[in-house]
């Protein structure tokens, strides 16, 4: 998810920090959660069980329901838990802070003190990465031409709720929406059920999904092409991506960071079809800290130089991330909208009882994450676009619209999440990947 700009576009709540209590999921329950699915992820590495326990006892019948399922060649899926027993997760891609001061964090004992106080919480981010970068390695392999954007997201969302291995979806699961915002749309796009929207090969899409466990979110994009006549779009914004990680740190200006941004962004054009197009940064779209439960955290991290002298701060998580375009370097909130999330700020009164059990659902299913339409339907709710605009309405709920550029321009989107430890930085979602 991103963080646009306050003009039109409503802004996240960010006040209420406080994250509601989730019961934590006992390893017994976590272990007993191995599923098989068509649609979830297959891993080369994962055997399937079912052959190891082959014996010499069974019954015949058996025997011919298991060559039936052979030759289907439906792979077992685990949980990640199972590739890690122990329960602790790789670390990200670690760096040191960028002057000085900051250097000598990293041999400072009483800072590497402080940072293993944290280390339950850093793990819980770890396992999310871990799930991110297994499941758009795992989307990466499969999504192609020619299928509707309802089975692209759900190539996404089934394989992180397996990866999950957790039911209920407060506790961990997808951390917001999974975005496949095509082209001139550059964020907040997911399909609404009866989407008929087939993916092509010549659209640029945006992949943004969160995964979160209880409550630590990582938020982490790619822009996903066939054509390759669009690679020096995705570079200048990989490349603008990396700046911004690189200059993040305690105590950095935000405005400074946004400054190397833009400066790397916009040192890139690109050509296509015979005209050539400065690369712009999507001034009005951020980056953003990121706390429990809450995507946007209250910071923003622009990637234009803004003159905001806002510092980074020790223990912050951030997501770094930025729009590059071939178009104005603006993006505007219109169309159907999917994205939705609770306002922690404002509670109207809520009069309808539909809209209240409504609201019932939402708490019990996200809190305040971010969810989609799609995510209704699939807890059993039915008829209820009236009672969210009721609840969109009094305030209770923030809609999101579809983030536009202008007819004909192309967007890229590339996202990681940081952590600022008090020692160094990890850049926690790093893959071999991006
Ligand atoms: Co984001």
């Amino acid at each position: 998810m991103i963080e646009p700009v306050a003009e039109n576009l409503k802004e996240l709540s960010v006040q209420d920090t406080s994250a509601p209590a989730v019961a934590k999921a006992t390893p017994q329950e976590q272990e007993k959660k191995e599923t098989s699915t068509e649609n979830g992820p297959e891993d080369d590495d994962e055997e399937d069980l079912a052959d190891e326990n082959a014996g010499a006892a069974e019954t015949g019948e058996k025997k011919k329901k298991k060559k039936k399922k052979n030759n289907k060649k439906k792979k077992k899926v685990a949980g990640i838990s199972k590739f890690y027993p122990d329960g602790v997760y790789p670390e990200g891609e670690w760096m040191l802070y960028a002057d000085e001061d900051n250097l000598k964090r990293s041999t400072d004992e009483e800072k590497r003190y402080l940072d293993r106080q944290n280390d339950n919480v850093w793990n819980e981010f770890r396992k999310g990465a871990e799930i991110h970068r297994r499941v758009r390695r795992h989307a990466q392999n499969t999504i192609k031409p020619g299928m509707t954007m309802i089975e692209v997201a759900e190539t996404v969302e089934n394989a992180v709720r397996t990866f999950c291995e957790e039911e209920k979806s407060i506790v961990s699961g997808m951390g917001f929406p999974c975005g496949v915002s095509l082209n001139n749309v550059a964020a907040h796009y997911t399909p609404n059920a009866g989407d008929k929207t087939v993916l092509s090969y010549d659209d640029v899409m945006k992949v943004d999904f969160g995964v979160h466990v209880n409550g630590h979110i990582i938020d982490c994009a790619w822009t996903h092409t066939f054509n390759e006549k669009y690679d020096p779009l995705l570079d200048a914004v990989r490349a603008a991506t990396n700046t911004g990680i690189k200059a993040a740190g305690i105590d950095v200006r935000l405005t400074d960071i946004g400054e190397q941004i833009e400066e790397v962004m916009e040192s890139h054009e690109i050509e296509l079809d015979g005209k050539l197009y400065p690369v712009k940064c999507i001034r009005n779209l951020n980056g953003h800290n990121i706390k429990p439960f809450h995507i946007h955290g209250g910071k923003s991290v622009p990637i234009v130089k803004n003159g905001d002298n806002t510092k980074m701060e020790e223990g912050e998580t951030f997501a770094i991330e930025t729009f590059g375009s071939t178009g104005r370097g603006h993006v505007v909130g219109q169309g159907e909208c999917s994205h939705y999330a609770k306002n922690t700020q404002a509670s109207g009164p809520v009069r309808l009882t539909k809209a209240k059990q409504l609201l019932q659902t939402i708490d019990e299913h996200f809190g305040t994450l971010p969810f989609c339409r799609r995510y209704l339907d699939r807890v059993g709710e039915e008829k209820y676009l009236l009672a969210l605009n009721q609840l969109v309405k009094s305030g209770v709920v923030n809609e999101y619209l579809p983030l536009y550029e202008v007819k004909g321009s192309y967007t890229a989107q590339y996202e990681h999440t940081i952590l600022l430890h008090p020692t160094r930085k990890e850049v926690v979602s790093r893959g071999e990947d991006y």
